[in-house]
């Protein structure tokens, strides 16, 4: 038969790597077959997530960015300078963390779904129409976030005006004016070709981009044990390859930009220039404690306690 997996990126992005992977895995280890829906054949990510969880997909990646609207104790990655930029401790933090492996997968599966694993996508970076310095130059700033509350809020402390939107609005939004800023990964502004429409690129460092790959919880549970097992060790098997994979994507990404556009800006903001960001986090934390969910407090826990694991591991 044949699995269905939809995700929110083209096929040669990070997601769509991952996925390829996951499908020759699963093919070469069972008589199951993978389709694979990149980004625009079934909608926007709000569409997939409602077809993995009605079953017409067996797989979807969505990011906690849309998410945390759904389970709202997602959104505490949206916590600004909560995740490390440092890959190993990244890896070692998604492979290893109770909150994403334990204390999550309940709160998925009451939205019907099982998660299969989280994993990071890179150094998320401000595009914007004029230089960024600091929370200032972000004054009036129409700035497009993901559709999820956290984020919102968290722009708002950074000084913008957030307007969330979905992913296929972003391009034509940014060249008609209607935003002035928004966030992603090197890999992403420059696949996607977003530096045509933006001037500047800087680097906060507040915070790394985060995904999640799910299947349907009842067509999960009907598995049988060695299917399931199939899956976990093709999930294991795509997670090494994607972190393996960004080896150096952001550097090369932010290169091929360059190259592509030589007049546009790439900031990196010194500690000095980080503080002001960096001092919102913790009214953003205390936001995320208020509308996380009933298990806001014991994820960020958790998870922090997973990071300063991972961080001397
Ligand atoms: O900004 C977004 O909406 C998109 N960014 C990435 C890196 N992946 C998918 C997501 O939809």
């Amino acid at each position: 038969d044949t699995w269905r997996y939809a995700f929110e990126e083209a096929m040669d992005e990070v997601q769509g790597k991952f996925a390829q992977k996951f499908k020759e895995e699963i093919e070469a280890n069972s008589d199951h077959e993978i389709q694979l829906f990149p980004f625009g054949t079934l909608g926007e990510s709000a569409d997939t997530m409602e077809q993995a969880q009605s079953g017409i997909l067996q797989f979807v990646d969505q990011s906690p960015g849309f998410t945390g609207a759904l389970i709202p104790e997602a959104q505490v990655f949206f916590v600004p300078y909560l995740l490390p930029q440092d890959e190993e401790q990244l890896a070692s933090f998604f492979k290893n963390s109770k909150a994403i492996n334990e204390l999550f997968p309940p709160l998925y599966a009451e939205q019907g779904l099982e998660l299969l694993t989280m994993f990071p996508e890179g150094e998320v970076m401000m595009t914007t129409a004029e230089a960024v310095t600091g929370p200032d130059d972000l004054d009036e700033v129409k700035f497009r976030v993901m559709t999820n509350p956290l984020l919102v809020e968290s722009y708002r402390a950074f000084g913008a005006t957030p307007t969330p939107l979905p992913w296929g609005e972003v391009y034509g939004a940014l060249q008609t004016g209607i935003i002035q800023g928004q966030e992603n990964p090197a890999f992403f502004i420059e696949s996607t070709k977003m530096y045509e429409v933006t001037d500047h690129i800087t680097r906060t460092g507040h915070n790394n981009f985060t995904t999640a790959v799910m299947a349907n919880k009842d067509f999960y549970d009907g598995l049988s044990e060695e299917d399931q097992t199939v899956i976990a060790d093709a999930i294991d098997a795509a997670f090494d390859y994607i972190i393996d994979y960004q080896k150096g994507l952001t550097e090369e990404s932010l290169e091929k930009i360059k190259e592509a556009k030589p007049s546009i800006t790439i900031t990196t903001l010194s500690d000095e220039e980080r503080q002001p960001f960096m001092d919102t986090a913790d009214s953003v934390e205390q936001e995320f404690l208020e509308i996380g969910g009933d298990q806001a407090q014991e994820i960020l826990d958790q998870l922090k306690a997973d990071l300063e694991a991972a961080a001397d591991s």
